[in-house]
């Protein structure tokens, strides 16, 4: 059956693969299924087709047959659910693992977003420069209870999973901020899943569509 996802006809980030349908990429590209992209652009997203698809105008989205999801979470939790290579076969290890993906995004994305909100919309605030300082303290005491806790293993609970696929996503949000950077173990995480061939065929893609043009 058919996988099409939707990505934006053109990310802000340029190709920068922040835009969450490269985590949806990821996940497949793990896994070992093609998938087809639909390119919406920001007006089509809030029209009455992709609303049916997304309640809240956004991407990505994931059709399969007749099958329609949104919210990366689940999606990524649909592919690994479905497709063997991202989850554990052992019950609890598969539990752990799902944990971790929520862990990431309820835990560990709002003080990231919190952040990037702060630092893009909000830069131009009289009260901004006052505030950033604690909001980035909020997402270094997330980054240390984190960092404790990955320690020096290559992955948060055993062999790779998609709890690590969606953190690894997570904080790469970090990365323009520099505060990843001060911590070594977060860093190389990040860069483990960056290596990975899946990541690095996801990103590819993306950034065939978003990159300008060279020159
Ligand atoms: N909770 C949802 C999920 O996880 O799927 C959130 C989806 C979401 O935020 N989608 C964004 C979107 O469609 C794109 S990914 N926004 C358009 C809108 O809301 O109208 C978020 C994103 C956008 C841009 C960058 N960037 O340029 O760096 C990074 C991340």
């Amino acid at each position: 059956m058919t996988i099409t996802i939707t990505a934006f006809e053109r990310s802000p980030d340029g190709g920068q693969g922040l835009a969450r349908d490269t985590r949806v990429r990821w996940a497949l590209e793990e896994v070992g299924q093609p998938y087809e992209v639909r390119l919406v652009s920001f007006r089509a997203m809030k029209e009455p087709a992709h609303l049916a698809l997304h309640p809240f105008g956004q991407i990505p989205t994931y059709e399969e047959g007749d099958l329609a999801l949104f919210e990366t979470g689940a999606i990524v939790f649909h592919i690994a659910e479905r497709y063997a290579g991202l989850l554990p076969k052992d019950a609890n290890a598969r539990a752990r693992a799902i944990t971790w993906i929520f862990a990431a995004l309820n835990t560990v994305e709002p003080p990231i977003l919190e952040l990037s909100t702060a630092r893009i919309l909000e830069s131009d605030k009289p009260w901004t420069k006052e505030r950033l300082p604690l909001v980035e303290d909020r997402v270094r005491n997330r980054l240390h209870q984190l960092s404790d806790r990955l320690g020096d293993a290559d992955w948060l609970d055993g062999g790779f999973s998609a709890g690590d696929l969606i953190m690894v996503s997570v904080l790469l949000r970090l990365r323009s901020s520099g505060i990843l950077n001060e911590f070594p173990n977060l860093s190389d995480y990040v860069a483990r899943g960056e290596a990975r061939p899946a990541y690095k065929r996801a990103f590819a893609a993306q950034a065939a569509i978003n990159k300008p043009p060279a020159g």
